[in-house]
């Protein structure tokens, strides 16, 4: 649960002072600043389009979407569209209504739930009679819910109207490449108007199909985000190319997820044994990126019937058999107060950081480092070393705190017993950071992380106040790098 909808509060608060230009807007013109003002109140509460927006609200998926209409080689049909997914993962259909039951009986069990998106298992518009009507059922029933597509692109132009008409605001189209040639290595058919394309003509005729759907979303003031699935040898070299394209074209946000590649997933790529990249080869094409666009960074590559904020999937709580029981329990004015409690507690966590940030002065030569914390959300180290499933990494200078990862580690505590084999796993996870920042930590751990030559802080406070604490004790006792 987040700070809000427990009472707690941050411990640093003073009135909230006005904004300075905000989301990165130079202009004086008050166009463009209540165009940015726009932008940033639609994905104010999208916890994949706003990476601040993900320590606070929830979304969830519905997986009412089993065909597909192209054939991705690091796809296997028996799981999830491993373009928004995790490949190996099985999630359950669901019928439009059955669908509309769950997202009522969500919306009241966890009221930071704002977005429900359709991402799978197949592609959204290769089912669009049950995409939309799911869809609209939500619409009618639950207003304040925001809705969200993920398409591989092929049917995304010829379903425009409908999309607008619904009112989805949010659309992802997977990107993985802008050459035919390298399509037809990442495609092996495509199936159009009732006939089969293989190789350069499907990939080419994929790709016409994308920037047609692309250039429709801008034209319907649609936000458009990318998911470009990252390819050792296929495409990583050419994914700064396409985020090129996809910013010219008018794409809000570009998400470049990491090939997840196994033989026992039964794809093309895991049987001849195509690998992911690393964490460094993926932050490297990230960063290539970054001058140019919004990167997101924080994806959890989630299944298509997760639920929950991004990195807690509950989705295993809300199975059919459970939830076919549970009442829909949707309140709009109860939702609109814990959101108004989460804002203002947003606030809050604003005022203190700013505050923290406007003391801090870049010292000559301050070294850039990575330090992981353990949230269970809000924005604080919130969560004792032993219960995390997962470590945010941050990138810390003297004057700047900069999500870059999470990574997924097993739990230490199983049953109140470290593991050894699970706490060399996460030393090696989180090898590179200088410092892990929990809420609690034991002696024998503390010890053992330190051998390893990272440090523990414990504290229960705003992460980016923490990791630059952190950081100015790390440069006073004369570390350099
Ligand atoms: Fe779902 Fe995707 Fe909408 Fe988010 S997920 S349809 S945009 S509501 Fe988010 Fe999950 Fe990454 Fe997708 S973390 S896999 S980017
Ligand atoms: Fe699989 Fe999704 Fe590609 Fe279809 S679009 S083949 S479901 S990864």
């Amino acid at each position: 649960m987040t700070p809000p909808v427990t009472g707690s509060s941050v411990t640093e608060s003073t009135p909230t002072q006005a904004k300075s230009g905000g989301c990165g807007c130079n202009s004086n013109s008050s166009a463009t600043v209540e165009m940015d003002e726009k932008l940033k109140e639609r994905i104010a509460k999208h916890p994949c389009y706003s990476e601040e927006a993900h320590h606070h609200y929830a979304r969830m998926h519905v997986a009412v979407a089993p065909a597909c209409n192209i054939q991705c080689n690091y796809c296997n049909r028996k799981y999830d569209c491993a373009n928004e997914s995790r490949p190996g993962v099985v999630s359950e259909l669901l019928t439009p209504e059955e669908a509309a039951h769950k997202v009522l009986v969500i919306a009241g069990k966890i009221p930071q739930m704002t977005v429900l998106g359709i991402a799978g298992p197949g592609d959204p518009l290769a089912n669009p009679e049950k995409t939309f009507r799911t869809f609209e059922l939500i619409a009618d029933k639950a207003p304040d819910i925001k809705l969200c597509l993920s398409t591989n692109g092929l049917m995304l132009s010829e379903h425009i109207d409908r999309i607008k008409q619904l009112n989805i605001d949010h659309v992802t189209i997977t990107f993985n490449t802008i050459d035919p040639e390298i399509g037809a290595q990442i495609y092996s058919w495509v199936h159009y108007k009732r006939k089969r394309y293989r190789g350069i003509e499907g990939a080419k005729l994929l790709l016409e199909k994308q920037l047609e759907g692309l250039q429709a979303l801008k034209e319907a003031d649609i936000l458009c985000k990318v998911n470009s699935v990252m390819i050792p040898g296929i495409n990583d070299q050419h994914l700064v190319e396409v985020n090129q394209v996809i910013r010219e074209n008018g794409a809000f946000l570009h998400n470049i997820m990491p090939l997840i590649s196994a033989p026992e997933h039964g794809t093309y790529f895991g049987l001849t044994g195509q690998r992911g990249p690393t964490q460094k080869e993926l932050k490297s094409v990230q960063d290539q990126c970054a001058g140019n666009m919004k990167m997101m960074r924080h994806c959890r590559q989630c299944r298509a019937d997760a639920v929950g904020l991004l990195g807690e999937d509950r989705s295993q709580e809300f199975t059919k058999d459970k939830f076919l029981e549970m009442p829909a329990e949707y309140h709009f004015d109860k939702r609109q107060e814990v959101h108004a409690g989460i804002e203002k507690f947003r606030e809050e966590l604003k005022t203190a950081k700013e505050k923290v940030l406007a003391n801090k002065q870049q010292a000559a030569n301050s070294p850039k480092i990575l330090v992981a914390v353990a949230t269970k959300g809000g924005g604080l180290v919130n969560q004792h070393f032993g219960h995390a499933k997962e470590f945010q990494v941050y990138e810390v200078d003297g004057t700047e705190v900069r999500f870059i990862s999470h990574r997924k580690v097993d739990h230490y505590c199983q049953g109140g017993y470290g593991e050894a084999a699970t706490f060399d796993n996460i030393v090696k996870t989180i090898a590179d950071c200088k410092a892990v920042l929990v809420a609690k930590i034991g002696e024998s751990p503390k010890e053992k992380l330190l051998q390893a030559g990272i440090q523990t802080v414990e504290a229960y406070d705003v992460i980016e106040k923490v990791a630059l604490e952190f950081h100015e004790q790390y440069v006073k006792e004369g570390n350099k790098d």
